[in-house]
């Protein structure tokens, strides 16, 4: 078997991989990932046990045990592009054998499970709801490297929105969504989340300019298709799940709604609401 080089996998000279700093024992099968470092510890401290701290610019991993379950916890930074590269590294760890460089025969999925904040796009789905991603949609330029699927649902948003791009569409996993969804209780929300290559003007908000794309946030709210709408906005869901769906894993996108882009309201404790969330997804995904 043809093994990769040594400039497409790069490997640490202690064995680990290139960003993540990370060898395969060092993680879990099953993954929570958080976009702020800081956010890591709040997961972390509800484990019974830690065995591995790792950090490396924005990838910071814990590792340890709740009960017999054996978790990780790593933090990507902001956006798809950090995506890319943690999705693409945890891949290797566990679907690539490093020493030799060469794809395993047997094949492992991971549980990921991202736990994340986002701003709302519907008055229904109020400031300090959840909200379970069903589709990732990916306003972002990966689209444009990997392979994705040909959706209805991104051609009609480039035609309702008029955009001059198509997004991708990508899809999370039905296991995990039914295991994390909490259909009793009504904050929580099924989501087609859109992916913003940007917090600013992608998001439509507007500072000291005027947006290229007019009046995006009146047309995410009013966009429509086949009965769905659009959720909520945040930055790393369709990337997640182009590699969940591309290289085999279960990914979930979970949002804290800390914003609500439609009445202008700010959660008055996100941090508390994103933390509820964490003990939430912590007390159902020890069964995995
Ligand atoms: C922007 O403030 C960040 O918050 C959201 C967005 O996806 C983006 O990463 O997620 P996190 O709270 O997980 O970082
Ligand atoms: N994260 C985002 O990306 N957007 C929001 O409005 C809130 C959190």
């Amino acid at each position: 078997m043809n093994s990769i080089s040594e400039t497409d996998l790069i490997i640490n000279p202690d064995g680990s991989i290139y960003h993540l700093n990370l060898r395969p024992e060092d993680i879990a099968n099953t993954i929570i990932t958080v976009g702020d470092p800081d956010r890591v510890e709040v997961v972390s401290k509800y484990f019974d046990k830690i065995d591995k701290k790792v950090s490396k610019r924005e990838f910071v991993t814990h590792t340890g045990y709740i009960g017999n379950t054996r978790l990780s916890v790593i933090s990507s930074g902001i956006g798809t592009d950090n995506v890319e590269i943690l999705m693409n590294e945890l891949d290797a760890l566990v679907n690539v054998d490093l020493p030799t460089r060469t794809i395993k025969q047997e094949h492992t999925s991971l549980n990921i499970v991202r736990i994340g904040t986002s701003g709302s796009l519907q008055e229904s789905i109020p400031v300090d709801s959840y909200v379970v991603s069903k589709r990732g949609i990916g306003f972002d330029a990966l689209g444009h490297f990997y392979p994705t699927p040909t959706s209805s649902f991104s051609e009609a948003i480039q035609s309702q929105l008029n955009l001059d791009f198509l997004s991708y569409t990508s899809f999370g996993s039905e296991k995990l969504y039914d295991l994390l969804f909490d259909d009793k209780n009504p904050l929580y929300f099924e989501g087609n989340t859109v992916t913003c290559p940007g917090f600013y003007a992608p998001q439509g908000r507007i500072l000291r300019y005027t947006p290229k794309q007019e009046n995006l946030l009146q047309k995410f709210n009013q966009f429509s298709f086949q009965g769905s709408v659009l959720t909520n906005l945040e930055m790393e869901t369709a990337g997640y799940y182009l590699f969940g769906e591309l290289l085999g894993h279960e990914v979930l996108s979970m949002s804290a709604i800390v914003a609500s882009r439609m009445t202008h309201q700010f959660s008055k404790n996100p941090e508390k609401h994103t933390e509820s969330l964490i003990q939430q997804v912590l007390e159902k995904i020890t069964g995995l």
